[in-house]
């Protein structure tokens, strides 16, 4: 292969929170790169996932949800990693739910640079039945932005994956990859291990534990055999150390059981979590803790 029909293109995946960004990141690379949960808010970060093909690589950003409501810090970190990014793609893809459309989320396109192309991604489509209310919906939307596509899918399936980077196809230009070929996401193995950790929380814990908490690795051991996984758990309040750790503990038990299934999953030696629950108000405004956990 010459390298000058290398191609390439950078695209941010941007949304308001829960409309399915990370699901689609996940669809499109054959992977988990980022954590899904069924509530709003759970992507934190800005994470690359990486597709890769001979002469292809596609770089997508999956974002945090725009978020007003709440002011911590970590808020503040989070809303900028898309003001951040939308600048500097090649493309961006809006995703909304299906006939979800909400005029105020034009207000994030205002960063985007001219030559930038927009698709909408309507997504979630498979829970409308009725697929003939969609015409009327994106004839109305139309007259509303210039996207360059817009495009119904449904992120929890394989085949709009696969549309979706056959379209994308027709907007790379020439350029070298960006990240080694054989990776898939530029995250290291620590923060991949944290947030498994993290959708935990989201899986075993009420309402509002998983957002007023977090997720720190404080060491790996590696033996020939044995990776041990040294995490700890932040929560803001005495009163939530309890309900992490459950009853008997039961509840740190199945957090820890089913986060170590999804980790070892990326290695090939057996992995160990030893888990600390640790209270530790504020810790959303703690600069250091912030930046201990990447951002
Ligand atoms: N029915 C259906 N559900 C979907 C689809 N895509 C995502 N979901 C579900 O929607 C929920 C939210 O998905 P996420 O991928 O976490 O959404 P997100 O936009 O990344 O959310 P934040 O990170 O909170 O901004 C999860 O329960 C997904 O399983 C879809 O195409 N169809
Ligand atoms: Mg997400």
């Amino acid at each position: 292969m010459s390298e000058n029909s290398f191609k390439s293109a950078s695209v941010a995946i941007i949304g308001r929170p829960n409309v399915g960004k990370s699901t689609l990141l996940n669809t499109i690379l054959h992977h988990n790169v980022s954590i899904v949960s069924r509530r709003p808010q759970t992507t934190r970060h800005q994470i690359a996932g990486i597709y890769n093909q001979p002469n292809i690589q596609i770089v997508f950003f999956d974002t945090p949800g725009f978020q007003y409501k709440f002011k911590s810090k970590l808020n503040n970190i989070m809303n900028r990693a898309i003001k951040n990014t939308v600048p500097t793609v090649d493309v961006v893809l809006l995703v909304i739910e299906a006939l979800k459309w909400d005029i105020r989320d034009l207000k994030e396109l205002e960063r985007v640079k001219k030559n930038t192309n927009v698709f909408l991604i309507i997504n979630k489509i498979d829970q409308v039945k009725d697929k003939t209310v969609f015409f009327p919906f994106v004839e109305n939307i139309k007259t509303q932005y210039a996207f360059s596509e817009i495009l119904l899918l449904s992120g929890i399936k394989k085949k709009s994956g696969e549309a979706l980077i056959q379209i994308l196809k027709k907007y790379l230009s020439k350029g070298q990859p960006q990240y080694n070929q054989q990776s898939i996401t530029d995250r290291s193995f620590d923060f991949i291990a944290a947030e498994l950790v993290r959708e935990q929380l989201f899986v075993h814990l009420g309402d509002e534990i998983p957002y007023t908490s977090a997720v720190l690795i404080e060491g790996i051991d590696e033996s020939p055999k044995i990776i041990t996984i040294k995490v700890m758990i932040l929560v803001d309040k005495a009163s939530h150390k309890g309900i992490v750790i459950g009853k008997k503990g039961l509840t740190l038990k199945k957090i820890i059981s089913d986060a170590r299934v999804g980790i070892q999953k990326r290695v090939s030696k057996k992995v160990f979590l030893q888990v600390w629950v640790k209270e530790q108000p504020s810790w959303a405004d703690s600069t250091t803790n912030l930046r201990l956990m990447g951002f």
